[in-house]
């Protein structure tokens, strides 16, 4: 339907095109269409991409892959789909993960209700008629009941807010943007900004290849090794066996990851058992030395110091040139605080001959040139530049898009403070509006499909009451979200977290306004959240105005 058509439907009838509208066809949007298909609703969903996969369609780039154990992040909704797929390693890499969801996608027959290359730009909410109209960036309108945003934590990217980026006359790249085509770095003198979990990956990818390789770091971030390995035939038919318990316990963790936090105390074990533990957490596969560590590490500064200092010792361990590993071990934050890249051989990079590491701190970019870089000290000259320099994080995916609730009121401007929130997937003044994986949500900290599954549930359960009750209105009440929202910042309080700049507390100072740290997170863990949510829903969706 064309813009105008869906604006004299909007003006001349309450029936709506659609009963929802999915925006985003990643992990969230997927489900979300397949569950609400499953009611008999009518779905749209408009997706920005040419095919499936969200983030895993976007993020191409070399060395993508999971952090999470792989049997952890598939669907765990149908024992067909467990039984049929087979992970080929333990954290699997991106072209595979996108294999697997494109066979989610026509497994389920997804495609049919999907829209591709669909940019949503605005969605207004209609108070006469109680809908949603839904603008696309090609003029394209529709109507529906309910809005629903999948649009994923880091899907914003950002380029730098350097001088002269647009002048580069060779090769240049964000890496949530990689092309379909396989790049080549063979011979070639190339850059990299940024060495967050993204640029981690990367650079250890094209060093294997580059002629040369130069990593533009501003801040330095503790990694720990990911240990990944091939999944055997026999080790698959176990994890099959094994996909009740395996769920089971991501269900008890407070990310959803396999890993469970330890309950003791940094202090309460003597130096060489803490040691021994370390180095067994950081000898094991994934998150452990994250998830798992001890009890009081991501609070207690004095447990936390202690923590970093082991990761330092490691960086020192493994880069030959000790300026160099002075370079790479952090100042400004501890262990933790900040999203904990894996990595695969990253320190040892910097023992190569073909790499170079460039301290932000000590010489700044000045400026993109048609050539390359220019930093206070030199000039450099570049084949190719890849922006490893990350997303407008959780908040970001909305601002992009122009959200008006009741009254003309934008989800912007009612944000621009700090998002408010009831459970992190609505918003008072935003009827029918919910934001799957938004704000105040236990996922954007999650092993994120395991959230997903719990917000798109919820969801379909919230729907499903509303039409068994023939109600078509929801909306949470402003104390609810002021209470929620309260909470949602207590909760932040004691983390060490909240006093580091990074996406986790939204600062991407490539953005306009987004340069004061906030809470975007709930921090009370998964479990707690879900509790949360079931004790809404059993106490006939307290918080929300239903009509
Ligand atoms: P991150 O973790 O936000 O990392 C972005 C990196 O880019 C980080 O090192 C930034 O330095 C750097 N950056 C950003 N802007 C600039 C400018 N202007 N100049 C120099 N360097 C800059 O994003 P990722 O994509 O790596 O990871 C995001 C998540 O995706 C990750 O945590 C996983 O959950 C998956 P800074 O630290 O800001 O000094």
């Amino acid at each position: 339907m064309n813009a105008q058509a869906a604006a004299s439907t909007a003006a001349s009838t309450a029936q709506p095109d659609f009963d929802a509208i999915i925006i985003g066809a990643g992990i969230a949007g997927l489900y979300q269409l397949h569950n609400l298909r499953a009611l008999g609703l009518t779905v749209k969903v408009y997706e920005t991409g040419t095919d499936v996969g969200g983030t895993w369609y976007w993020n191409r780039y070399p060395g993508a892959r999971f952090d999470s154990e792989s049997y952890t992040y598939g669907y765990a909704f149908s024992k067909e789909l467990l039984d049929e797929w087979n992970w080929v390693e333990h954290f699997e890499a991106q072209p595979n993960t996108l294999r697997y969801l494109n066979h989610v996608a026509d497994k389920f027959d997804l495609r049919k209700d999907i829209q591709f290359e669909s940019r949503v730009d605005a969605a207004r909410y209609d108070e006469a008629n109680g809908h949603w109209i839904v603008t696309l960036a090609s003029g394209e309108a529709a109507t529906a009941t309910f809005l629903i945003t999948a649009l994923g934590p880091l899907s914003a990217y950002t380029l730098p807010r350097i001088p002269g980026v647009d002048s580069f006359r060779g090769e240049a790249c964000h890496t949530a943007r990689w092309p379909k085509t396989p790049v080549s770095f063979a011979g070639k003198r190339v850059a990299v900004i940024g060495t967050g979990a993204t640029g981690i990956q990367t650079i250890t990818e094209v060093a294997k290849t580059a002629a040369h390789l130069t990593v533009f770091q501003r801040t330095a971030n503790y990694a720990a090794p990911l240990h990944n390995r091939p999944i055997t035939p026999e080790e698959m038919a176990e994890i099959k066996a094994s996909y009740p318990a395996i769920f089971a316990r991501c269900r008890e963790t407070p990310g959803c990851f396999i890993h469970m936090t330890d309950p003791r105390g940094t202090f309460e074990v003597s130096p060489e058992e803490r040691e021994a533990f370390w180095e067994k957490l950081y000898s094991e596969p994934g998150f452990g030395i994250w998830q798992a560590n001890f009890r009081d590490m991501l609070k207690d500064p004095a447990a936390n110091d202690i923590a970093s200092a082991f990761l330092k010792k490691k960086i020192r361990e493994r880069v030959k040139d000790p300026a160099i590993a002075e370079k790479l071990i952090p100042k400004n934050h501890g262990f933790g605080t900040r999203r904990v890249p894996l990595e695969s051989g990253y320190f040892e990079v910097y023992n190569q001959p073909n790499v170079r590491l460039i301290d932000l701190h000590e010489t700044p970019i000045e400026r993109i040139t048609p050539e390359g870089v220019k930093t206070s000290a030199e000039d450099l000259a570049f084949d190719m530049i890849i922006y490893a320099t990350g997303f407008d994080a959780v908040t970001g995916g909305f601002d992009r898009v122009d959200i008006r609730g009741r009254d003309g009121q934008t989800l912007k401007a009612k944000w621009a403070d700090g998002p408010k929130t009831f459970l992190g997937l609505q918003s008072a003044g935003f009827p029918n509006l919910l934001t799957i994986v938004g704000p105040h949500n236990a996922a954007a900290r999650c092993n994120i499909p395991r959230c997903i599954e719990q917000n798109v549930e919820w969801v379909t359960d919230m729907i499903r009451h509303m039409r068994q009750h023939n109600l078509t209105h929801i909306e949470a009440t402003a104390e609810a979200e002021d209470h929620w929202t309260s909470e949602i910042n207590e909760l932040a309080k004691d983390m060490l977290y909240t006093l580091v700049d990074s996406w986790m507390t939204g600062v991407n100072r490539n953005v306009e306004g987004k340069d004061v740290r906030r809470v975007l997170q709930y921090q009370g863990g998964a479990p707690a959240y879900r509790d949360h949510c079931d004790a809404v829903a059993a106490d006939g969706y307290r918080g929300f105005i239903l009509r």
